[in-house]
């Protein structure tokens, strides 16, 4: 509870704040995370074998498939009340590394993607944007579904996220980097902190003098970078913290159109 309020003092009194996300955040909506043991894709599924551009060369519609579950999977769930506090905290820049569209939908309308979306597919080949396949029904977990043909060049439709290997979208990593190094505090919600280069975020933001506070229930490499570890869930820490630093602002709806 000190901690909650020490963190709350620091986001009420900046200037300018940063909210950098990874999967934890969007776990209580129903989309699992990669890295936790049990419920993690990872737990299930091997990265190698579907998080690289060399597994889409080798089995397209092995890699299509799946992430065509996950799309369906993203489309049927809502955001959680840690995404729409963020949303509340209505100046700050919103970085995610999640490829699912759950700040958008929460109010965060120009949230930063680390690591693409998977609702932009794009052409394997000449890189030219492709439509969303209308498919009626979600697939299945492990179902294979062969990827659609670019309307340009013909080549193979891919997922528009960044894999193992991939340089992560310049823009994106600008826009992260100049937010991270020109901000009061960052608050960095449900990430292991461990794929580069967005895990340099937090603590780029460290190096420059920002407050760096954590939002996870698990230890992190990212403990020894915050200021405040605040040890429990998004869904549970960030209503609490936003209306603990701006209780006048807590008693409206987050998701509501400002008057
Ligand atoms: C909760 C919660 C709740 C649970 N509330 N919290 C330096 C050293 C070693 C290796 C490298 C290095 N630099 C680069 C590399 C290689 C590699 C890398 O980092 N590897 C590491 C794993 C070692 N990086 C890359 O390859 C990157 N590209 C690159 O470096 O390119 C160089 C290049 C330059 C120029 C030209 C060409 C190349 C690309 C990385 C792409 C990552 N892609 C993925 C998949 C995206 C597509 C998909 O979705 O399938 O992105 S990997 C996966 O990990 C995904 C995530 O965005 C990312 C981060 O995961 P995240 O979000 O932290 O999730 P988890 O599961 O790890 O953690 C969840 C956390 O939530 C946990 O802490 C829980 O406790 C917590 N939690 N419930 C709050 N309710
Ligand atoms: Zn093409």
């Amino acid at each position: 509870m000190a901690d909650v309020r020490e963190a709350a003092r620091l986001l009420e009194k900046a200037q300018r704040v940063v909210v950098f996300t990874g999967a934890g955040i969007s776990a209580e909506s129903g989309v699992p995370t990669f890295r936790d043991a049990l419920t993690g894709l990872w737990e299930r599924f091997d990265a190698q074998s579907l998080a690289t551009p060399q597994a889409f060369q080798d089995d397209p519609d092995l890699v299509w498939g799946w992430y065509e579950w996950r799309r369906h999977r993203v489309s049927s769930v809502h955001p959680n009340p840690g995404h729409l506090a963020v949303a509340a905290m209505r100046n700050a820049v919103v970085i995610t590394q999640n490829v699912d569209d759950l700040h958008e939908r929460a109010g965060s309308a120009d949230t930063v993607h680390l690591h693409g979306s998977l609702f932009m597919p794009r052409c394997a080949q000449c890189g030219e944007a492709a439509a969303l396949p209308s498919t009626t029904g979600e697939p299945d977990e492990g179902r294979r579904v062969w990827p659609p043909s670019c309307v340009r060049c013909a080549g193979l439709v891919r997922p528009g996220v960044v894999w193992f290997g991939e340089a992560l979208p310049e823009a994106a990593l600008e826009a992260a980097a100049r937010a991270a190094s020109d901000c009061d505090v960052l608050l960095t919600v449900g990430t292991s902190g461990m794929v580069y280069p967005a895990a340099e975020i937090p603590r780029l933001a460290a190096r420059s003098g920002a407050a760096v506070i954590q939002v996870n229930p698990q230890p992190t490499p990212l403990d020894s970078v915050a200021l405040v570890n605040l040890r429990g869930s998004a869904a549970r820490v960030l209503p609490d913290l936003v209306a603990t630093a701006w209780p006048d602002q807590a008693a409206e709806d987050p998701a509501a159109e400002p008057s």
